[in-house]
C-alpha cells in the first residue's frame, strides 16, 4: 500500500481550524525549534505546532511524514489544571503493512476506581464510543498499565493500513476532538485549590508516564538522535513533565525500581493483557481485577 497519501496533515488543520471557532489559540516558541529539526534520514520530515488558549495549557501536534515509508500523529490536548477536563490524545502510527491508533480522552483519574468522574464525563460520550467500537475494533492485548489512562471510550485500534479505515479514524478523529472541545467550553474552573493541585499532580503523573514510556520514543531516537529526541518528548511533547510537579517516575510508579534504583526499561512489568474491550456498552469495565500503577 502507498501510503504517502494517507498523511496525517489534515488531520491536524481540521483540529486547528476546529479550536478556532471555540477559543483563541496563542503560539508557543517551542514549535519554531522543532519545525528547523534536521532529521537522519532525508526523505522524513517532522512538522511540530503548539499553542496554548484560555482554558487549555497546551496544545500540540508532531507529525512525522515520511512519505511512502511511514505516516505519524502525536497530537494531544492538555487543559489548565484549574479544570479537571481529560486530555486528548490521539497517536496514530502508520506504516504501509500496519497501522497502531490510539483515540481518546484520557481520563486524569483512572475511571475503574473514581466512578464520579467516569459519570461526569464519560457517561455523555458513551454513544460516541460505540459509534466506532465496531468500526475500529480493539487492538489485541496492550501493555496493561496503559490502561489505567484510557477512558470506556478508547479507540485502541490496529489494522492493515488502508484507506477505508484511515477514512474512518478521520472521522472519529473529528468527533473526539470536537467532543473534547465541548467539555472544554463547558468546564468551570474549580473552586477548591486542593482539587486544583490534584488535578495538577495527576497531568503530572501522566506526563511522567509518557515522558518515560510512550511506544513511539525508540524511533524519534532513531530519526533525530538521543539528544534532541529528549528535548523533544521533555519540553514539547510532554512539556511540563520538568514544572508542573517534583516527583520523579520512581515515585509515582515505584514498580519499575531496579535493586540499583534505577528504572526498569521495560515498558511494562506487569505485561500485556486484556485480548478483548474491557469495558461494555454501558462503560462498565469488565476486565477482571487489576492492579492499580
Ligand atoms: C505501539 N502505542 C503502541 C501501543 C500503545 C501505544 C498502547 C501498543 C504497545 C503497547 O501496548 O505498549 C500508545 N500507550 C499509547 C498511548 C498511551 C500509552 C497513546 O500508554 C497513553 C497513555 N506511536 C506514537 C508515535 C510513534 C509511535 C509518535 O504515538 C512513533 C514516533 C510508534 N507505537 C509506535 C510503535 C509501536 C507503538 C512503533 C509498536 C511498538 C511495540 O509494540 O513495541
Amino acid at each position: 500500500m502507498d501510503i504517502s497519501s494517507l498523511s496525517y496533515h489534515k488531520f491536524v488543520n481540521f483540529a486547528l481550524e476546529e479550536a478556532q471557532l471555540h477559543t483563541t489559540l496563542t503560539p508557543l516558541p517551542y514549535q519554531e525549534k522543532v519545525r528547523s529539526m534536521k532529521v537522519k534520514d532525508e526523505k522524513t520530515v517532522l512538522h511540530a505546532l503548539s499553542y496554548k488558549a484560555p482554558k487549555i495549557r497546551l496544545l500540540r501536534s508532531l507529525t512525522i511524514d515520511g512519505s511512502s515509508s511511514m505516516q505519524v500523529l502525536d497530537f494531544a490536548g492538555i487543559p489548565d489544571p484549574m479544570f479537571d477536563i481529560p486530555i486528548f490524545c490521539a497517536n496514530f502510527f502508520t506504516i504501509p503493512s500496519l497501522s497502531i491508533i490510539v483515540l481518546d480522552l484520557n481520563p486524569l483519574y483512572d475511571t475503574r476506581t473514581w466512578q464520579d468522574y467516569k459519570e461526569k464525563y464519560y457517561l455523555n460520550l458513551l454513544p460516541l464510543g460505540q459509534k466506532y467500537a465496531e468500526l475500529l475494533p480493539w487492538g489485541e492485548k496492550i501493555t496493561s498499565e496503559s490502561l489505567s489512562f484510557f477512558s470506556p471510550i478508547v479507540i485502541w485500534t490496529k489494522y492493515a493500513t488502508n484507506q477505508f479505515k484511515h477514512d474512518i479514524l478521520f472521522s472519529a478523529f473529528m468527533d473526539y476532538f470536537k467532543a473534547w472541545l465541548e467539555l472544554v467550553d463547558q468546564a468551570l474552573p474549580e473552586t477548591k485549590s486542593l482539587q486544583m493541585l490534584h488535578n495538577k499532580e495527576a497531568q503530572h503523573r501522566y506526563l511522567t508516564w509518557r515522558a518515560e514510556k510512550d511506544p513511539g520514543h525508540p524511533l524519534l531516537k532513531k530519526l533525530v538522535g538521543e539528544d534532541l529526541a529528549r528535548d523533544v518528548v521533555r519540553s514539547f511533547l510532554f512539556e511540563g513533565v520538568d514544572s508542573l510537579g517534583t516527583k520523579t517516575f520512581l515515585d509515582y510508579f515505584p514498580q519499575y525500581r531496579r535493586e540499583d534504583g534505577s528504572i526498569n526499561q521495560k515498558r511494562s512489568v506487569i505485561g500485556k493483557s486484556y485480548e478483548t474491550r474491557p469495558w461494555n456498552a454501558k462503560g462498565e469495565f469488565i476486565g477482571g481485577s487489576y492492579f492499580q500503577p
